[in-house]
């Protein structure tokens, strides 16, 4: 029996795991309790780390579709067949014949971390669509606008805050995102046992909400309401006090005449939040010495999700506490850029071109997923014929899953990185099993750079890979070689090319530490096992806290964090404004142009409010998104997957309390059973996501024991966020009514 450090892949958190292993098994998982960032800290899915591992639906070998069924195959007739399949297509129908989709773990692996811009690069296709779109697109659209930088996305300064008032999140179930905090449950607690007060705004009294000073049951797609409200507040009663930042802002002006038309008044009605405590909301938050606004999934996943991602920012500029301690700060991470010295960027440009069937506008260079069925399924030029599934399961996560499935089996082909065969991955006609996360290296390239403090930390294998297996990043770096058409290449030359590539860029560039040196040699200083190493040693080193190969002997290589298993502490989080900017003007540009056109928008719904009952979605502790109901640890107790309804609604529409309720959305209709609770306020239902496994060709035995039904069939996806693509789910009016099978 052996231990082995691992950090945990399954949530935002990056708990370090201190894994037990007996013959080649992950027998146990506990916290590291040396871990410099986690603690100690485990949830129960960190504990179940071991059965999620060592499921025996995962898929083992690869599969090769031969007359229709999936079978058995070896690595090279798999990456054979890949090539065989996307050749023909890309040479008769060009780049745009094939879509990418990027699911959710990309951003929790090494090879999701380092291959797929790679990918797009060769694949050369404007068809890219992810989890982003699903998600925290608005975040994005909104900080690109802002900071001229999509990817700078400011978090709350959780451990030095003393108010933190928190919209459409419930980190005691998801613990935590876009704000990477193991034990975001404890560090909430320790806010308030300083004094500090914690707000939640969430249509349901979450298990967040029980725990606050203060629960606002907003209605739910009214959160820019009730922040522009706090906006108009603030400058009506004199409270906008941006301090230090001021000189690095432009727009409050323009932000101040927006604002005029949303006094409390105005929007209480919509928001079901009265006008006095939209006041005191502002006027607490502004008084609190450090005090932050921090908005997640139920302010992104919305209507207005860019508008309210936005006025998140505005709200926390305004009260002087952007850039600041215990306010909303950027993370600088290991192997995130260097600081240079501040000047004016390239701007951020949205719609640089647009989706073919609905002319949707592409965000960050992806389009809406919404609009991948109809790309799939209307005829004509670039349409997509080709689909690289990696790591996603769209089937489940995006609306109008019915849709989506009969279009998948449409495909001319179709590949999946997926370690199951789920409802997703079936339609495959190759499907590329990755290896257990026990057997997988982990760096956070992701959630680093959303970290509540600076830190850096990086798991080896913790088991070595059978001898019939391939890494993810060896897998991914195969199909970049079958995309640009050399299939036969060794992977390891995607990795040297990149390291070329970027050093010959470092040394050319003056503010480099390497600038001026022979990029050869520099590659020849690597350390590492394989290329991913290689890669991340080179990152480690050019990034803000490395060695520079040799220029600061004190500072980060591979080499040194290795030495450090538990990781190495790099400090609370520090200003960064205004060297992180990079929009046109240099300043925080706070009242971008697309931003204040989109308020037309805002102003209408006022007058133009949904009747009927609205459907929130919810996250449980003991699940992530579709694919951890396969796991029996994490799936005993009652039914997770059931409509929750308000007292008063469940006796107003002749509801009972186990019995069937059937709900109606614009995308479909479905049957589930109801728990009454207060949890939720009047006029919204709630349903998770994630589940609805009883598809045929599913090899998921226990998920399919318990199937649930698939909350996103309820939406057609017609409604989304114009100005990032991100579907609205939720906030989504639905009709409830008993079940007539009852
Ligand atoms: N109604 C509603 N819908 C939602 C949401 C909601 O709140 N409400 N949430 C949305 C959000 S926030 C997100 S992020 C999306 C997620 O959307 P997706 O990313 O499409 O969904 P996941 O369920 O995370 O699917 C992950 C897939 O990756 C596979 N996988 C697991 N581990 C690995 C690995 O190590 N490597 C590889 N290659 N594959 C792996 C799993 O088997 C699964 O097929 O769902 C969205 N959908
Ligand atoms: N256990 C577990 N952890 C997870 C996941 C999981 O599936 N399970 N998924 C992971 C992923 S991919 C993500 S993106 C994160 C998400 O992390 P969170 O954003 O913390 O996720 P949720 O728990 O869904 O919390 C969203 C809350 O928004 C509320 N809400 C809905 N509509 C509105 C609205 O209009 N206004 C306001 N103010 N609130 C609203 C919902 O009631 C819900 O409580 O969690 C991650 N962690
Ligand atoms: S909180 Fe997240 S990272 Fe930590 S053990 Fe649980 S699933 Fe893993
Ligand atoms: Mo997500």
């Amino acid at each position: 029996m052996s231990t082995a450090l691992r950090i945990c892949p399954l949530c935002e958190a990056t708990c370090g795991l201190t894994l037990t292993i007996d013959e080649g098994r992950v027998t146990g998982a506990r916290g590291d309790r040396e871990d410099v960032f986690s603690n100690g800290f485990i949830c129960p899915k960190g504990a179940a780390f071991g059965e999620l591992d060592a499921d025996p639906d995962r898929l083992r070998r690869p599969l090769v579709r031969r007359a229709g069924r999936l079978e058995e195959a070896s690595w090279d007739e798999a990456f054979a067949a890949v090539a065989e399949g996307l050749a023909p297509l890309l040479r008769e129908h060009g780049p745009q014949s094939v879509g990418v989709v990027l699911g959710n773990p990309n951003v929790h692996t090494v090879a999701g971390g380092l291959y797929p811009p790679l990918l797009l690069g060769a694949l050369r296709t404007r068809n890219v669509f992810s989890a982003s779109t699903l998600d925290q697109m608005p975040k994005h659209v909104s900080s690109g606008l802002l900071y001229g930088d999509a990817n700078a996305l400011p978090v709350p300064d959780l451990d030095r805050t003393d108010h933190l008032l928190m919209l459409g999140a419930n980190p005691l179930d998801s613990n935590g995102s876009l704000c990477t905090a193991p034990d975001f449950p404890g560090r909430l607690r320790a806010l308030r046992r300083r004094g500090g007060r914690l707000v939640v705004v969430d249509p349901r009294r979450t298990r967040t909400a029980a725990m606050a000073d203060r629960h606002v049951a907003i209605r739910p797609g009214t959160d820019a309401l009730l922040l522009f409200a706090m906006v108009q507040v603030l400058f009506a009663e004199d409270l906008v006090a941006p301090g230090p930042l001021a000189e690095h802002i432009s727009g409050v002006e323009e932000v101040r005449r927006l604002a005029a038309d949303f006094p409390p008044e105005a929007v209480a009605g919509a928001c079901d939040v009265p006008a006095e405590e939209i006041r005191t909301l502002a006027r607490e938050l502004a008084a609190a010495p450090k005090g932050v606004v921090y908005g997640r999934i139920g302010s992104t996943t919305v209507e207005f999700g860019t508008l309210t991602s936005w006025l998140v920012d505005v709200v926390n500029v305004l009260i002087g506490q952007l850039d600041r301690p215990g306010g909303m700060m950027f993370p600088l991470s290991a192997t995130g850029r260097r600081e240079r010295p501040a000047r004016p960027g390239k701007g951020f440009a949205l719609g640089r071109w647009h989706s073919r069937v609905s002319g949707y506008p592409e965000a960050k260079g992806e389009l809406p997923t919404v609009a991948l069925a109809e790309e799939i399924e209307t005829e004509g030029e670039g349409r997509i014929r080709a689909v690289l599934s990696i790591a996603a399961n769209p089937v489940l996560s995006a609306p109008d899953g019915d849709r989506l499935d009969r279009a998948l089996a449409g495909l001319d082909f179709m590949v999946s990185v997926d370690p199951y065969l789920n409802e997703t991955s079936r339609h495959a006609h190759v499907v590329l099993p990755p290896p257990p996360p026990s057997r997988s290296p982990h760096f956070d390239y992701a959630f680093n750079s959303l970290a509540v403090r600076n830190q850096v930390r990086y798991s080896r294998p913790a088991i070595p890979l059978e001898a019939d297996r391939i890494s993810e990043s060896a897998i991914l770096a195969r199909l970049v070689l079958c995309a640009s058409g050399q299939g036969g290449a060794d992977p390891e030359a995607v990795d040297a090319m990149v390291i070329q590539g970027t050093l010959g860029k470092e040394v050319a560039d003056p503010a480099s530490p390497v600038h001026g040196r022979e990029p050869g040699a520099l590659a020849a200083l690597l350390t590492g096992v394989d290329g991913p190493e290689r890669r991340l040693d080179m990152m480690l080193r050019l990034g803000p806290y490395g060695d520079g190969f040799g220029a600061d002997p004190d500072g980060l290589s591979l080499e040194k964090l290795l030495a450090h298993p538990h990781g190495i502490d790099l400090g609370p989080l520090r200003p960064r404004v205004p060297g992180l900017l990079k929009t046109r003007s240099g300043t925080v540009e706070l009242c971008p142009e697309p931003l204040a056109a989109d308020v037309d928008r805002l102003r209408r719904s006022l007058a133009d409010r949904p009747s009927g009952l609205l459907l929130v979605g919810r996250r449980h502790l003991r699940s992530n998104n579709s694919w951890m109901h396969n796991v029996p640890a994490l799936m005993g107790g009652s039914n997770r997957c059931t409509l929750q309804v308000h007292p008063e609604d469940a006796t107003r529409l002749g509801l009972d309390d186990g019995g069937l309720a059937r709900v109606k959305g614009d995308g479909g209709e479905l049957e589930v059973p109801v728990e009454v609770t207060d949890a939720v306020r009047t006029g919204v239902v709630s349903l998770p996501h994630g589940w609805g496994h009883a598809r045929p060709g599913v090899r998921l035995s226990v998920a399919g024991a318990r199937p649930g039904v698939n909350v996103n069939q309820l939406f057609d996806g017609s409604r989304l966020d114009p100005l990032s693509g991100t579907a609205v789910l939720n906030g989504h009016p639905v009709h409830v009514s008993p079940s007539l099978r009852h």
